[in-house]
């Protein structure tokens, strides 16, 4: 008998905006994986809006997971994102510890900022704190402002050489990290996404960009690698489909005159992932 796949996902609930967990949760289960989320935060809509409501739920996780000890539960995956607090990242260490098994792929996706700043919410501390993560991971999914916030090498919005970003990955990988995709790197009119193997190997993948930047176009990368990482599906293809189903969201919600900071319309185009 098949057995279904199981995933948590350790992230935020923002109600508007289409990030985090309100992209994780169709997207996992697109994809034929049942997803259970542990809650983070929960915000009216994420922090890249001027205003926004923010229940930091630190003190909630552990009795609530606690609950799925008890219930016996038991995950093919485990993915990490956005954090509400400093406090979180023990937190989510001691989950991984808990409900990981000997097959469990754990993907982290260190949220911090984008384009060159960090995001409301988060601070050096929290920045900082984020580094334990990555030897628990299987794969992380840093921006390039993340791989660089994480490994210390200073950003730029542009013109990252090769050389650059092997030096990023090394260090990344010194740091613990085993599997490395770094998304977003701008390359002229090309947009890249650079993986590094645990093996060492890398690729380069670009594609033509596809409109303007959208929030929460991380999170649907992310779930889309954590899913298939589930699955067993290879790093490469997953990337490409990831990258793939990213760009043609961002042109659709161009447009529908979507607002950047509304997120990207996946929902138009779900039913490719299935
Ligand atoms: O998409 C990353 C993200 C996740 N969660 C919250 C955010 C952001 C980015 O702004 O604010 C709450």
């Amino acid at each position: 008998m098949r057995k279904q796949k199981r995933l948590a996902v350790i992230n935020d609930f923002s109600g508007f905006g289409r990030c985090s967990l309100m992209v994780s949760v169709p997207i996992i289960s697109a994809m034929k994986i049942q997803c259970c989320a542990v809650p983070t935060a929960i915000l009216s809509n994420h922090t890249g809006y001027e205003d926004f409501f923010f229940d930091d739920y630190t003190d909630r996780m552990r009795p609530y997971y606690k609950k799925w000890e008890k219930l016996g539960l038991d995950f093919d995956g485990i993915y990490t994102g956005f954090l509400g607090s400093v406090h979180q990242v023990k937190i989510v260490e001691d989950f991984i510890e808990r409900f990981r098994g000997e097959n469990t792929a754990v993907i982290v996706d260190p949220v911090m900022g984008d384009n060159g700043k960090q995001y409301a919410t988060i601070d050096d501390a929290l920045c900082s704190e984020l580094k334990k993560l990555l030897p628990l991971s299987t794969i992380i999914t840093p921006n390039l402002t993340e791989a660089c916030i994480l490994s210390g090498i200073p950003y730029r919005s542009t013109g990252f050489s090769l050389n650059e970003l092997l030096a990023v990955s090394e260090r990344l990988r010194e740091m613990g990290a085993e599997n490395i995709v770094i998304t977003g790197i701008s390359d002229g009119n090309d947009i890249c996404d650079f993986i590094r193997r645990k093996n060492g190997s890398y690729s380069l993948l670009r594609q033509p960009v596809s409109g303007s930047p959208h929030a929460g176009t991380g999170d649907v990368f992310a779930s889309i690698i954590a899913a298939d990482a589930v699955h067993g599906t290879d790093l490469e293809v997953s990337v490409k489909k990831a990258a793939g189903f990213v760009g043609k969201a961002i042109t659709l919600s161009d447009e529908l005159g979507i607002p950047a900071e509304d997120g990207v319309c996946f929902e138009e185009i779900l039913g490719e992932l299935i």
